[in-house]
């Protein structure tokens, strides 16, 4: 058994949240909010309280956009405060870019100059909030760069658009001396009916046409990657093998429905088991940050059962590696695999074709083996 300490998160874990995620009210395009408000400064505290290791934000969430210089000043002095009364990091700060009307048709993809200038510059103020709280990491989720329809606006001209934007926000990065780096986020549709860029793929396709590459890369979010239909754990290693895995955004989904940021693990566990053995195998040292939120049906108190449900599966799910690499029928099965694979037999004749084409993978046995450990049974 595993004691219950071991699944206490501790901020040497790295989990972090956003303040939109507890912060969440339960709107959905039916229905309004269900729940109150919810002050950042109390969020940092009960985040502390339960072992995170920091809290993210969009400018907005923490600056209301239309805030004084003074009272924006206020705000982040309080904010700041309430982090170093409960040590609590940031280490990734976002912009919004898809709230106001401004962005109905675009921000840095705009084929509005006027937009994409007030888009450029508002995310420059976020970057230098951002470099203010000790973030290292810029998020951008360009969730109204795309279209509902191509008649207008061809898709090469939101491309080109949106590479210029984001040449000027390196620059800008860059002339300001900001130890920042850019990570691109995709998402295939919602709010747009299709949002340019819609795969890991796709960006790390598009940052090879940037002026500075190495300082953009992605993060991907397990929903996002099953809204496309595309399996999160792949979509994950494609970015580390590019070495662009700049940050995550963990949370679960139903395939095939709306944007559903359900609490990390409670759909798919095995997914979940795979995606948390990739980041382990992999070294993976970024922050491990749920964009998620909690049920319609919760009310305040109900939001700290989420956080502490994401955090805790994560924890599960990691002495679940573990035991897989401890597991010995796991393990023999693994090293029988691996000594068919580097088995010294050419394909020369029909006859070694005959025997490669007639091996067993044992496959059905190790896949077996691997969900009776996630049951619970090994
Ligand atoms: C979504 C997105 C957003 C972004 C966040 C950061 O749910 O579609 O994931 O939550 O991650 O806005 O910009
Ligand atoms: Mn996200
Ligand atoms: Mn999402």
């Amino acid at each position: 058994m595993t004691t219950s300490t071991e699944l206490k998160p501790q901020p040497s874990d790295r989990f972090t949240f956003g303040l939109w995620t507890v912060g969440n009210r339960g709107r959905d395009p039916f229905g309004d909010a269900v729940r109150p408000p919810l002050n950042p400064v109390t969020t940092v505290q009960r985040l502390s309280q339960l072992g995170a290791y920091g809290v993210t934000l969009h400018d907005n969430d923490l600056v209301p956009i239309d805030a004084t210089p003074g009272e924006r000043d206020r705000i982040v002095r309080e904010f700041r405060q309430a982090l170093a009364d409960w040590n609590l990091k940031v280490p990734m700060v976002t912009v919004n870019l898809f709230y106001d009307p401004v962005f109905k048709d675009g921000a840095l993809s705009s084929s509005v100059r006027s937009v994409r200038a007030y888009a450029v510059e508002k995310t420059q103020r976020a970057m230098d909030l951002g470099v203010e709280l000790g973030a290292e990491i810029f998020v951008l989720w360009g969730g109204r760069e795309g279209a509902e329809m191509d008649a207008a606006r061809d898709a090469r001209e939101g491309l080109r658009y949106y590479r210029e934007s984001l040449n000027t926000l390196c620059e800008y990065i860059v002339r300001q001396g900001y130890s920042l780096k850019i990570a691109l986020e995709p998402k295939p549709n919602e709010p747009r009916s299709d949002i340019y860029l819609p795969t890991v793929g796709s960006m790390l396709a598009f940052i090879q046409t940037l002026d500075r590459p190495d300082l953009v890369g992605v993060n991907p979010e397990v929903a996002h990657a099953k809204m496309a239909g595309l399996n999160p754990v792949h979509e994950v290693a494609q970015a580390i093998d590019a070495g662009k895995l700049f940050h995550i955004d963990l949370n679960d989904q139903r395939i095939g429905r709306f944007d559903q940021d359900l609490r990390f693990g409670s759909d798919d566990l095995k997914g979940t088991f795979y995606l948390v053995k990739l980041l382990e195998d992999s070294g993976y040292q970024g922050p491990l940050h749920f964009d998620a939120h909690a049920y319609r049906t919760e009310d305040p108190e109900g939001v700290w059962d989420f956080a502490a449900g994401c955090m805790r599966t994560y924890l599960i799910f990691r002495e679940k590696v573990r035991r897989f690499y401890q597991d010995a029928e796991i393990q023999a099965a693994l090293q029988e695999w691996q000594a068919l694979c580097a088995e010294e037999r050419p394909i020369r004749t029909a006859e070694d074709r005959q025997y490669w084409g007639a091996v067993g993978y044992r496959y059905e046995r190790l896949d077996q083996l691997v969900n009776e450990l996630i049951l619970g049974l090994r």
